[in-house]
């Protein structure tokens, strides 16, 4: 069982391969992506408790569905060199933050800052880092809340700490996301800069109307 303590150095890495014993590094990164699997089921067990519990005092659910995914062994190798990183296991662990994936969608602006502060006081969950591209969207117009945290997940031979990403947005900038990315997806990373600028705008749009409805939301709130 590979815990903190026993990871593997790149030197065992390299030596592995050296040896040709290419089954005991496949078994090995199994073994790793069991501990990324665990996070994101800690992770989601906790969000969907979360929303249970709001459902059953305010009769509301902030969350309106989340997704999770766990990098590919391609996504995983292609960022390391992309990036200029080692492609070893530790440089696995020391450079990639995002290999444990969860996207939580909520109704409301609100919603997504209150689950966020809810999770982060989850004494199992530590925030590593904050990126909040709602107050302060992205040049493209990408517009989500993302925190970079540990997990602490507990195996037989004890916790071990795992790096996740948490991607929390309202169904809006969702949409916004999802087209955007297939939009560059299609055209091969590189958008046409009159695209690039229409969309843009229309997150400016989509951004706008999300604060009346949230406006409409809180009034309905109070005057509940
Ligand atoms: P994938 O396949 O979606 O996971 P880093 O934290 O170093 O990995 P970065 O860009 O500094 O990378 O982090 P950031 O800004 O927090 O972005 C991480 C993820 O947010 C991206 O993952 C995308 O999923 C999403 N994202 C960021 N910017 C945009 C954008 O302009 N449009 C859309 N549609 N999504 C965006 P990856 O690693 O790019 O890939």
């Amino acid at each position: 069982m590979v815990t903190a303590d026993n990871i593997m150095s790149p030197d065992d890495i390299v030596g592995l391969l050296r040896e040709n014993n290419l089954d005991k590094y496949v078994s090995y990164f199994a073994e790793q992506m069991l501990l990324y699997r665990a996070a994101i089921t800690k992770v989601r067990t906790t969000l969907e408790t979360l929303d249970d519990e709001f459902h059953v005092k305010n009769d509301y659910n902030p969350i309106h569905h989340i997704e999770t995914r766990l990098k590919t062994p391609r996504s995983i190798f292609g960022k390391l060199q992309n990036r200029g990183y080692p492609v070893t296991m530790q440089s696995i662990h020391d450079n990639l933050t995002d290999i444990a994936g969860i996207r939580v969608i909520c109704n409301y602006i609100d919603d997504a800052y209150r689950i966020a502060d809810l999770l982060i006081a989850h004494d199992g969950i530590t925030l590593l880092e904050k990126k909040d591209y709602i107050a302060k969207p992205k040049p493209s117009g990408y517009r989500s809340l993302h925190l970079i945290v540990d997990v602490s997940v507990y195996m037989s031979e004890g916790s071990v700490s795992v790096p996740a990403e948490i991607q929390i947005r309202t169904i809006a900038m969702d949409y916004w996301a999802t087209l955007e990315h297939r939009l560059k997806y299609k055209n091969e990373g590189k958008v046409p800069p009159d695209l690039y600028g229409k969309m843009k705008t229309y997150s400016e749009s989509l951004a706008d109307m999300e604060e009346k409805m949230q406006e409409l939301q809180r009034e309905t709130e109070n005057y509940k």
